[in-house]
């Protein structure tokens, strides 16, 4: 509250005139405004006082009985009314206006007639004023349904992690894949970025891909990206199974943007590039749930037929939820320990042997020789026996002309004793992962792998 005194003071003499110094002299004397911070939010406030200002404008920093105009943002008629109030009566009300107002005097130079659409509006109940989001900082301690909200968004910005991990910039990648994830938490679309005040997650190169989506429908990085070339050219060669982006870069240094250039160059390519080059088209087309089931119901066949009791679940994006996928990851295990020895290559030789396989390549665990203890290994990579695959899927006649159609799977043999770490880490998604681990690690000083959790302070103490 302004003392009495001052008030007075101002009343008399200093209302109209150049109250403070360095600022235009003010240029309409019998409008005073005071800009409510509450919901305009302290930096948007000062912008819009020295805006007004510049324009002749005189703006009082704290409220007082020489306020005409009171200029709210995002705030209604109900609280607008409430905080009038609490600043005390007894003189004449000033207008109470919604920042319309504001914008429409600045843009004419002086101002405007207050209209009724200026004055704060009543909100018709039921209808919400746009709710600041509340999300946890770690995405796995928030629940994500599949429905997204905010698809638009969250489609630009996995589009940029897409290309920040395609040009091999993770730090990048993950910064826009966590944003993102944080889109898809929320429980309704997002209409103004206000809404996003205080939320974690939102780097400042996020929040102006938001802001930019938000007001124009579009994102000129994510448009510009998209068409660029480079961006183009490593999607279609990193689409081949086999070529990651390191040596899709070198491949575009040297003058390949795509199948054909690559097919003309002569590049000598390794076994899983040429499967995967065979069937690029295939195995860039989504695996729907069915045939991930169809394919479940022959691994399922041959897991049983080389050992009594072998079990195996779907596990990655199929697990979650998704109803397509880019490939079908399953987990394969016994129940008495041990036993899952020497289980892959069976099982491999059994699919083999059949026909179901188009390309396979297994690579043998490594966890019962390592040396450097519990610890995680040094990517995310784990220590499993596992076997990457490209699967000969048969296809229903009547739905096609052509027989089958190629599949990557991906089979993953894990002790009984470590299976519950492994279907945890094999059903992703990848951030969420990231962001488990992380949370484990920096909030509960355990380290989480596809193999274990520890505590890190027993290990320590185990170790010396
Ligand atoms: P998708 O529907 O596009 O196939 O999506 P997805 O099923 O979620 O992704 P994915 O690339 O198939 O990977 C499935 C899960 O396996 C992910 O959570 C990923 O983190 C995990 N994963 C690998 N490789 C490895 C690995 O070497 N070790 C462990 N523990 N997890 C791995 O992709
Ligand atoms: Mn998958």
């Amino acid at each position: 509250m302004v003392p009495l005194k001052r008030r007075k003071l101002s009343d008399t003499g200093m209302c109209g005139s150049n109250s403070s110094a360095g600022t235009e002299p003010t240029r309409f004397p019998q409008v005073v405004l005071f800009l409510l911070e509450r919901k305009m939010g302290a930096s948007r406030r000062a912008f819009l006082s020295q805006l007004a200002r510049r324009k002749g404008f005189q703006v009082e920093q704290m409220f007082s009985g020489n306020v005409t105009h009171v200029v709210c943002e995002n705030v209604s008629g109900d609280d607008g009314r409430l905080w009038l109030g609490s600043q005390g009566g007894g003189r004449p009300s000033p207008h109470l206006l919604d920042v319309s107002w504001f914008t429409e005097s600045m843009r004419a130079g002086r101002p405007v007639e207050v209209l009724d659409r200026h004055q704060l509006q009543e909100r018709p109940s039921g209808e919400p004023e746009l709710e600041e989001f509340s999300v946890a900082s770690y995405a796995c301690q928030r629940r994500t349904s599949l429905e997204n909200h905010n698809s638009s968004l969250t489609d630009a910005l996995s589009l940029l992690a897409e290309n920040a991990e395609l040009n091999d910039e993770e730090g990048r990648g993950v910064a826009f894949r966590r944003a993102a994830a944080l889109l898809k938490a929320l429980p309704s679309a997002v209409l103004g970025v206000s809404q996003l005040r205080g939320l974690p997650c939102l780097g400042e190169h996020s929040l102006r891909v938001i802001k930019e989506i938000l007001e124009t429908g579009t994102s000129s990085e994510v448009e510009s990206t998209r068409a660029s070339e480079r961006f183009k050219a490593l999607k279609a060669l990193t689409g081949i199974f086999g070529v990651g982006a390191k040596t899709a870069d070198r491949w575009i240094r040297e003058g390949i943007h795509d199948l054909q250039q690559l097919r003309a160059s002569g590049q000598v390519l390794n076994r899983a590039q040429r499967a995967g080059l065979q069937h690029y088209a295939d195995i860039n087309q989504p695996v729907t749930r069915a045939e991930a089931d169809a394919i479940q119901a022959v691994v399922e066949k041959a897991v049983s037929s080389v050992l009594r009791g072998a079990q195996i679940v779907l596990a990655g994006g199929f697990r979650r939820g998704k109803l397509s996928g880019h490939d079908v990851d399953f987990l394969i295990t016994h129940p008495e320990e041990g036993r899952e020895v020497g289980l892959m290559p069976k099982v491999v030789s059994w699919l083999e042997a059949q026909g179901f396989l188009l390309y396979q390549k297994t690579t043998r665990n490594s966890y019962l020789e390592s040396i450097d203890g519990p610890g995680r290994p040094p990517s995310n990579m784990d220590r499993f026996e596992r076997c990457f695959s490209i699967f000969k899927l048969p296809v229903a006649a009547e739905s096609s002309q052509r027989a089958w159609r190629a599949v990557r799977l991906d089979l993953v043999v894990s002790p009984i004793s470590q299976f519950a770490f492994a279907l945890l880490g094999w059903t992703g998604s990848k951030l969420f992962e990231r962001e488990l681990r992380r949370w484990a690690g920096h909030e509960r000083g355990m380290s989480l792998s596809s193999h274990a959790l520890y505590d890190n302070k027993q290990t320590e103490f185990l170790r010396r």
